[in-house]
C-alpha cells in the first residue's frame, strides 16, 4: 500500500513516481485518489500520536488529496521501501525517491507499509473490495521467470 503524499501531488511529482514504480516492473492492482480526513490520517498514524509532529503531520497530510496505490510483484513490500528510501530526505540514498526528490523528514513525498500486516490493515482502511483489479499483466511474462511468478 503506498501514498503519494499532498507534497507530491503540489510539486507534480506524481506521474514520476509512478514512473519509477511501473518502470521497475511492479504491477498497479488499486489507484485513486483522495482527500484523507484528519479521521482516517489519525488511525493511519496512530502510532506517531505522541510524537510532537504528530497534529503538523496530520494537517499535511490532510492538506489536499493524494493518491494511493496497491502494487503488486515478488516480494515488492521490500522492493518499494527500498526504492523509496530513508524516512529523512536530506540522508536518503540517492537513486531513492526520497534521495533525489526531498530534503524533509515530513513531506518526503511517499508512505509504504512496511510489513505485510501493516499492508494488509492499510488496504483494509484505504481500499474497498471492488476498488482491487485482478488481472493479468502481459508483460511480467519478460520481468519474471516462471519459478519467480509461482
Ligand atoms: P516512514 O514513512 O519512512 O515509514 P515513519 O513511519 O517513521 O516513516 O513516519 C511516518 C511519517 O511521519 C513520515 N513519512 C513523515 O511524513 C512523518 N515524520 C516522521 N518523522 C518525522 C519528524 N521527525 N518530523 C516530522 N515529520 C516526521
Amino acid at each position: 500500500m503506498v501514498i503519494i503524499k499532498p507534497d507530491a501531488v503540489n510539486r507534480a511529482l506524481v506521474g514520476e513516481i509512478l514512473h519509477r514504480f511501473e518502470g521497475k516492473g511492479l504491477k498497479i492492482i488499486g489507484m485513486k485518489m483522495e482527500h484523507l480526513t484528519p479521521y482516517t490520517l489519525k488511525q493511519h498514524y496512530a502510532h506517531h500520536q505522541n510524537k510532537e509532529f504528530f497534529e503538523e503531520l496530520i494537517n499535511y497530510m490532510s492538506s489536499i488529496p493524494s493518491i494511493l496505490l496497491v502494487l503488486e510483484g515478488k516480494e515488492v513490500i521490500i522492493v518499494v521501501r527500498k526504492m523509496i528510501g530513508g524516512t529523512l530526505g536530506r540522508e536518503a540514498d540517492p537513486g531513492t525517491i526520497r534521495g533525489d526528490l526531498s530534503v524533509s523528514n515530513q513531506a518526503n513525498l511517499i508512505h509504504a507499509s512496511s510489513t505485510p500486516e501493516e499492508a494488509r490493515e492499510e488496504i483494509k482502511r484505504f481500499f474497498k473490495e471492488e476498488e482491487l483489479y485482478n488481472y493479468n499483466k502481459m508483460n511480467f511474462d519478460w520481468i519474471y521467470t516462471k519459478k519467480e511468478k509461482e
